[in-house]
């Protein structure tokens, strides 16, 4: 089986510098910590971008069943709200959207897979639940989408959610980025605490480290690499803080 990942790490740091998507500056983070660099998925705000968004999301998702790391039966790709709705469902769209063979690349089956996103409040009138799209069914595997973990908070309220609706399985989690940050005071980092939690795995489509080292090389339209020495010096005092 070809490998279509070796360089997705580069074409999807391109991708979220171009859209906006990752930006350098001083944010602070849901934790509280101080971060010179944040990753915006508010940034895909048009039809272009959450469809590129979901191809990469796709891309990774068949690398990983390629890999055996992730079953071909997936039943549906949920995408906790509010954040999780697009990529959720731009993750199907792209696993639905096969491709023929062409210049030296072997063709790409569709694959049909739901998506299912939870309600913030439970609905008392219609359908009701706290869910919408596929229905979560015992025994269903289920893959998780999110943007972007830090501590892993968000992964930790939607998990409960989902098992209290029907006892599904779920497969593992895909993540835009992951930040590669030790959660309080463990020097294990969120990624990998969460696995062992929740006894999935989780994938990133790039770490922060993979953004860093593209980002060196790569240049905006001033033809300057769009991490020069200021931010790289910044983001490595960060990680050699908030790193694991
Ligand atoms: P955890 O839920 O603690 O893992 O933090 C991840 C969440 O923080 C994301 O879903 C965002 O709401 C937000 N966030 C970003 O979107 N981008 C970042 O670069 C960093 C954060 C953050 O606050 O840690």
């Amino acid at each position: 089986m070809t490998d279509h990942t070796t360089d997705i790490d580069r074409r999807f740091t391109k991708f979220l510098l171009e859209s906006g998507a990752l930006k350098f500056g001083q944010f602070t983070l849901k934790s509280g910590r101080q971060s010179p660099y944040f990753i915006n998925a508010g940034a895909f705000d048009d039809g272009a971008k959450v469809a590129r968004l979901g191809q990469f999301y796709a891309e990774k998702i068949r690398a990983e069943i390629a890999a055996g790391r992730l079953p071909a039966d997936i039943g549906t790709v949920f995408g906790p709200a509010y954040k999780g709705i697009p990529l959720c469902v731009s993750t199907a769209i792209a696993m639905a959207n096969g491709r023929p063979a062409a210049a030296g690349k072997p063709a790409v089956p569709p694959m049909t897979v739901g998506y299912t996103f939870d309600r913030k409040e439970r609905k008392d009138h219609g359908d009701g639940g706290m869910f919408v799209g596929t229905p979560l069914t015992d025994g269903m595997k289920v893959l998780l989408v999110d943007d972007v973990m830090t501590a892993g908070t968000a992964v930790r309220e939607v998990v409960p959610k989902l098992k209290a609706e029907a006892d599904v399985d779920i497969v593992g989690l895909v993540l835009s980025v992951d930040r590669m940050e030790k959660t309080g005071d463990s020097d294990r980092s969120a990624v990998a605490a969460v696995e062992d939690e929740f006894g999935f795995p989780v994938f990133a489509i790039a770490n922060v480290l993979e953004l860093f080292a593209a980002g060196r090389v790569l240049c905006g339209a001033d033809g300057q690499p769009y991490v020069g020495d200021e931010i790289a010096d910044a983001a490595e005092a960060y990680l050699e803080r908030y790193g694991a």
